[in-house]
């Protein structure tokens, strides 16, 4: 008999989907209008999960799956799952460590470009059919803001934040970082307190785990980051305080956001709609066919370590 696979979150390249179905009874949680009823019905037969990073699984649903072995987060961050609650009950927790690092490094990096360079803001000024009515023609379009050199700092050197740091590096631009320590086999300058990495920065870029630090980009940050400073986020919604984020914007208090994450998704705070500084992402960093295809070939490897009794290759917990 094939083992059942309740599914939190969907797949989206067809041969994983077509493979996962193949080798297991996959039931689609995700889909379901009434989940508690569908937990009812077949919690007490699922032996494995396969969620998102930032679907996780709530410890609600984990107490309902009695016989679950193995829990396959298609993502790298466990942020969303309980760690400690699954490591007391032997279950296996897995990421995608190291699938998707350059995939994120490469939107971040995409995503201030377009900030500072008004890449949106300019597509909109071509598309709208201004471009031929106006005698100067980039005149309604304010002047961009140099990508080359600007001074980046990085929030989290962890896998990401390093494919980050070397990206930027090739673009001339001075990296500094903040993390729990310094890290002696990088070239980048090691700033211990947040609000100074901003002060010092033209560019914050946060890569950090969300794990313990809810809210660390807040007003004060924001402030210092100032009025020339621009704010990526390709991690997790949650490292931002949001309403301050939003506030910094109205008021010019800083220049731009790039944002892939949100603190409720698929929610966006609407005030973000009206502001031309703002480039908006329905967290996609690692939307790409090769990328998820690699996530996907993890998951079912991780589905069969753990089914299998073993300890999966890609376990973190
Ligand atoms: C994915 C993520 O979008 O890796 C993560 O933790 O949040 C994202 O890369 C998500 O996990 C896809 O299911």
């Amino acid at each position: 008999m094939k083992a059942e696979v309740l599914q939190l979150s969907p797949i989206l390249i067809p041969e994983i989907n077509a493979r996962l179905n193949e080798l297991y009874t996959v039931r689609p949680y995700f889909q379901q209008a009434d989940k508690a009823a569908y937990l009812r019905e077949h919690g007490a037969n699922i032996t494995a999960v396969v969620t998102g990073g930032h679907t996780g699984i709530t410890r609600a649903v984990m107490e309902q799956l009695p016989a679950v072995k193995v829990i396959a987060v298609n993502g790298v961050g466990t942020d969303a799952v309980d760690l400690a609650y699954a490591r007391d009950r032997g279950i296996h927790v897995t990421a995608t460590i190291g699938a998707l690092t350059e995939d994120v490094a490469d939107l971040a990096i995409g995503l201030l470009i377009s900030t500072c360079r008004g890449l949106n803001t300019a597509d909109r000024y071509v598309r709208s059919g201004a471009w031929p009515k106006s005698p100067t023609p980039l005149a309604p379009i304010p002047l961009a803001r140099q990508f080359s050199g600007m001074r980046v700092g990085i929030v989290g050197l962890g896998r990401v934040g390093r494919a980050v740091a070397t990206r930027a590096a090739a673009f001339g631009c001075p990296i500094s970082y903040t993390d729990l320590r310094a890290m002696d086999d990088v070239p980048y300058t090691f700033v211990q307190d947040l609000v100074e990495l901003a002060r010092q920065s033209d560019a914050l870029i946060v890569a950090a785990a969300a794990d313990k630090a809810k809210g660390i980009i807040n007003a004060q940050v924001l402030a210092a980051l100032g009025a020339e400073g621009y704010l990526i986020n390709v991690a997790r919604g949650s490292l931002v305080n949001e309403p301050d984020l939003v506030a910094a914007l109205q008021t010019g208090s800083i220049a731009g956001a790039g944002l892939d994450v949100f603190v409720d998704e698929p929610n966006v705070p609407t005030e973000l709609f009206e502001l031309e500084t703002v480039v908006l992402q329905p967290h996609r960093a690692s939307a790409t066919v090769q990328t998820r295809t690699r996530m996907g070939e993890m998951v079912l490897a991780a589905l069969a370590q753990g089914l299998a009794g073993e300890k999966p290759t890609a376990a973190v917990a």
